[in-house]
């Protein structure tokens, strides 16, 4: 069977182009045991920031990823390409619009193999991302599992992304979308910076995304990996 490139991934440390991180942290993010960088950001994203942070990365052997999410950031050389779209929301520009722009420029160049969609559904008011592309962020369980079912069943997004950003969320329905999901990996990411809230993320979602606290906190940020890697792919802890 093809496995996809991304189907082993149960934790992964998501780096910002637009934020400054030191070579120590970085070395340490990349050592970490993560299974995987995935480069991006809501803002202040460019070609140069990308490229370079790309460049920096690379010097270490961990597989790492783009989160294409203007055209201008669109750099080669990237293991991997993820592709948001995002579902809760009814400005087409943020569903397939500027995806489409990106494709009529660079379709000819898109690795396909490595390149994925990822059905954004973003739930926390106050990130970026859901002040950026007007996300109706505010949905009852019922209306989850909808969004699930449309990115996994109808659209058959490859990925399902609940992002919390900012924000840890509520497990219970994180747990509901993956039993929701048939094909599709189920990615969370949103306010995990600790251990524990790590684990428990883990036996929610297929993958764990690590962000914001890589710059706050190394520390937590770093054993966040350990905790994830304790609780097995299905979802219960190991022990
Ligand atoms: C952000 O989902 C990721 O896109 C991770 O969220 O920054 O809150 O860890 P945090």
């Amino acid at each position: 069977m093809n496995e996809a490139w991304y189907a082993g991934w149960r934790h992964v440390f998501k780096l910002d182009p637009d934020r400054e991180i030191s070579d120590e942290t970085l070395d340490a993010v990349c050592s970490s045991g993560t299974d995987a960088i995935i480069v991006g950001g809501s803002s202040g994203v460019t070609f140069e920031n990308t490229v370079d942070l790309m460049s920096r990365i690379r010097r270490y052997s961990v597989d790492c990823a783009l989160e294409v999410s203007t055209l201008e950031g669109a750099v080669p050389g990237f293991d991997g390409y993820f592709i948001p779209l995002v579902l809760n929301t009814d400005r087409a520009e943020w569903i397939n619009g500027r995806q489409t722009e990106g494709l009529i420029e660079y379709g000819s160049f898109v690795p396909w193999e490595e390149t994925a969609a990822q059905g954004y559904i973003i739930l926390n008011e106050d990130a970026t991302a859901a002040k950026l592309t007007g996300a109706k962020t505010e949905l009852s369980e019922d209306e989850l599992v909808a969004h699930v079912r449309m990115a996994d069943r109808l659209m058959r997004l490859p990925v399902v992304y609940l992002e919390f950003s900012g924000r840890f969320g509520d497990m219970r329905l994180v747990k509901r979308a993956r039993s929701a999901v048939s094909g599709a990996r189920l990615f969370y990411g949103g306010g995990v910076d600790n251990a524990e809230k790590a684990r428990q993320a883990a036996e929610a979602a297929h993958t764990v995304v690590v962000g914001n606290v890589i710059y706050a906190d190394l520390e937590a940020a770093l054993s966040t990996v350990a905790a994830v890697k304790e609780v097995s792919a299905d979802g219960l802890t190991a022990g």
